[in-house]
Order: structure tokens, then sequence, then C-alpha cells
């Protein structure tokens, strides 16, 4: 059996990570941990990493399509945090930036990781920025190793 998957060592190119700044306090561990986790796996962030700031979730799938078209990346990763709290349109929300990023990731063929959190508490997005369950920037950084990885192997 001829297995083909793709592995967590830098594949080269740059990375372009979108963050939405509503709920900062829990986006801001988000980019870091990505970072830091980008990092340790050889790929200097001061060097091949660009970090573009929206204001919230629903404006994310606009700039990663803007820098998968441009070509220059070998994975964007998005970040944020959709909480439902006592928001109403939570569901249109996370269905809108979920749906958004995943046609971007079709439509231009660069991988588009899905790093914001849909959670119904705060404390639920907490645990996952950095705490309990682990930090999502950080799986979504490995995610984007890996998926980079894969395409340059299908392309050979
Ligand atoms: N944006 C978020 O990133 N998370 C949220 O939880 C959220 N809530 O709850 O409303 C949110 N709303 C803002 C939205 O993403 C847009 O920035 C805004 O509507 C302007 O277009």
């Amino acid at each position: 059996m001829n297995v083909i998957e793709g592995r967590y060592l830098d594949p080269g190119g740059r990375f372009g990570v979108v963050a939405g700044r509503f709920n900062e306090l829990i986006v801001e561990p988000l980019v870091a941990g990505c970072a830091d986790s980008l990092r340790r796996h050889g790929v200097d962030p001061g060097e091949r990493l660009d970090l573009v700031w929206v204001p919230g979730a629903m404006e994310i799938p606009l700039a990663a399509q803007r820098l998968a078209a441009s070509g220059r990346y070998a994975a964007i990763i998005t970040l944020g945090a959709v909480i439902r709290g006592s928001t109403p349109h939570f569901d249109l929300v996370a269905s809108s930036v979920a749906g958004g990023c995943s046609r971007v990731s079709l439509e231009t063929g660069v991988p588009v990781i899905f790093g914001v959190l849909t959670t119904d508490t705060i404390e639920q997005a907490l645990e996952r920025a950095g705490t309990k369950a682990g930090n999502n920037g950080s799986k979504a950084a490995l995610a984007a190793l890996e998926m980079a990885s894969l395409l340059a192997t299908l392309e050979h």
C-alpha cells in the first residue's frame, strides 16, 4: 500500500495568519501558540510568518482569500473566537466563517486551516487558548505544516 501523508516538518515557504480581534483576550494567546509552534518546527516567524488582524471572525474569509490568492503562502491559518454567550447571531457568524474559509481553500488550492474557536462559553474558549484543553492556535499550526507538506508531496 502506498500511503501518502503530510509530515510535521518545515515544508518551506511563507505562512499567513488571519486573526479576528473580537474576543482579543482569547485570540492573542491563540496567535502566540501558533507562532510558537511554527517556530519550534523550524519556521522562523520573524522571517516567514505574516500576521493580519481583522475586526472579527466575519472578516476572516476575505482577508484569507486575499492572502491565498496572492500565491505567496504555503498555508493560511485562521484564528478567532466565536462565543455563543448571549449573542443571538452566533450560529450565523460561526457557519459563515467556517463556510467562507473552506470555500477560499477549495477555490485557491491553498490550505486554509480553521483555528477559529466556536464555543458556548468564555470558559470553554479559555480552556482551548492555552489552559486545560491545550492551545488551538498551536494545533492549527501543526495542521498547516501537515497540509503544506502533504500538498507539496501530491504535486510531485
Ligand atoms: N466576532 C467574533 O469574532 N466573535 C464573536 O463571538 C462575535 N459575536 O459574538 O458577535 C463576533 N462578531 C463580530 C463579527 O465577526 C464582525 O466583526 C462584525 O459583525 C462586523 O462585520
